[in-house]
């Protein structure tokens, strides 16, 4: 209950966009004392918010805490479901792990697991994902469409389109997508996606959508091992970037684009990919389980799937790989 209320005081503060709200105008909104109110505004202010009081006028929000909380990514969220429930952890060993065990509970779609830090990120494969405190958006989010399991690739690329959109709002950078699962921004990664899958017979019952996103790591923070191959949006912008403001951009653009997916099919979503994915055109190296493809990329199909035309002419319909972009 009252973490209802909280929620309510942060919606109300935000929608007020700047405006003085009286204790008794946010009481009588959210239907509680004004006692309550004081109460959660001190929470709130002890969780990094700057708000101003002023008698007879009362509250407004001047600030948000620079650290990641749970407010700070409710606070301006545009959405109606997603990022509506957060779980939010100081540390975990996989964001994927915990939404997997809330999945199974029957938590509801649109349901968000963010931690600080992550002591076993992973990646597809088995691979390691560094996930260094305080540094990126480690974030796994519960999807549950009423699909066959074969659609949850097109997933990762939703995932992506909204991922790129929303650095691109956030900080103007010029965001890559890479096929399947990787965004690179100046030819370094900076986001990885990772889709899992809990299924039924042949239907989805819930997808894990994992987004790690390096924000605010500077060079020396990334292992040896990824040093010369990730970057984050900090070092490519030049300044600190707010992590509440892109979880926000990024689940406002998610919910808009898997409505459209769900309207209208993967169509409009291969268009909107098609004008962020860099290696359409080119010539790559796509390393799958099964072994080595080497040629041009042609696009993708309807369902998402790569397609790659040797030097023998065959067209090659890759599902999953790890792309190499050459020069041969
Ligand atoms: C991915 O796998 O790119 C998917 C990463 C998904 C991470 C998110 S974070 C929230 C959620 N919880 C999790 O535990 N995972 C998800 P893949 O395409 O297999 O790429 C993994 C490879 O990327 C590694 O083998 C490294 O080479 C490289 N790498 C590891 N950490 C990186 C980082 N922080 N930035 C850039 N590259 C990294």
């Amino acid at each position: 209950m009252s973490i209802d209320i909280r929620k309510q005081l942060i919606k109300a503060l935000s929608d007020a966009d700047g405006e003085f709200l009286s204790g008794q105008a946010l009481a009588e909104k959210i239907g509680c004392s004004r006692t309550a109110i004081w109460k959660h505004i001190e929470e709130l202010r002890k969780d990094g918010f700057v708000l101003e009081a002023v008698r007879n006028k009362g509250y407004k929000i001047v600030n948000t805490p620079e650290d990641l909380t749970e407010s700070e990514i409710l606070f301006g969220l545009e959405t109606d479901r997603f990022g509506r429930y957060i779980h939010f952890y100081e540390s975990v060993e996989s964001t994927q792990k915990e939404a997997h065990r809330l999945a199974y509970e029957g938590a509801p779609e649109g349901t968000i697991v963010v931690s600080e830090e992550q002591r076993k990120g992973r990646g597809r494969l088995g691979r390691d994902w560094s996930s260094l405190p305080q540094r990126g958006i480690w974030m796994s989010m519960i999807v549950r469409p009423d699909l066959p399991p074969q659609k949850a690739p097109q997933f990762t690329l939703i995932t992506a389109v909204a991922a790129a959109n929303a650095i691109d709002d956030v900080t103007g950078l010029y965001p890559e997508i890479k096929w399947p699962n990787d965004i690179l921004i100046n030819g370094k990664k900076v986001v990885g996606i990772l889709t899992e899958l809990q299924a039924e017979a042949d239907k989805i019952s819930s997808l894990i959508i994992g987004v790690g996103m390096n924000v605010n790591h500077g060079r020396d923070d990334f292992p040896e091992s990824v040093r010369k191959t990730a970057t984050s949006l900090s070092i490519e912008k030049g300044n600190q970037v707010s992590r509440a403001k892109v979880i926000q951009a990024f689940l406002k653009h998610f919910e808009k684009y898997y409505q459209l997916y769900l309207e209208k099919g993967f169509a409009p979503i291969k268009i909107l990919w098609e004008t962020y994915a860099v290696s359409i055109g080119k010539v790559i190296a796509a390393t799958t389980v099964t072994g080595k493809i080497v040629g041009r990329a042609l696009g993708i199909t309807e369902n998402g799937v790569l397609l790659v035309e040797d030097e023998t002419g065959t067209v090659h319909e890759v599902y999953s790989a790890d792309i190499e972009l050459s020069d041969f």
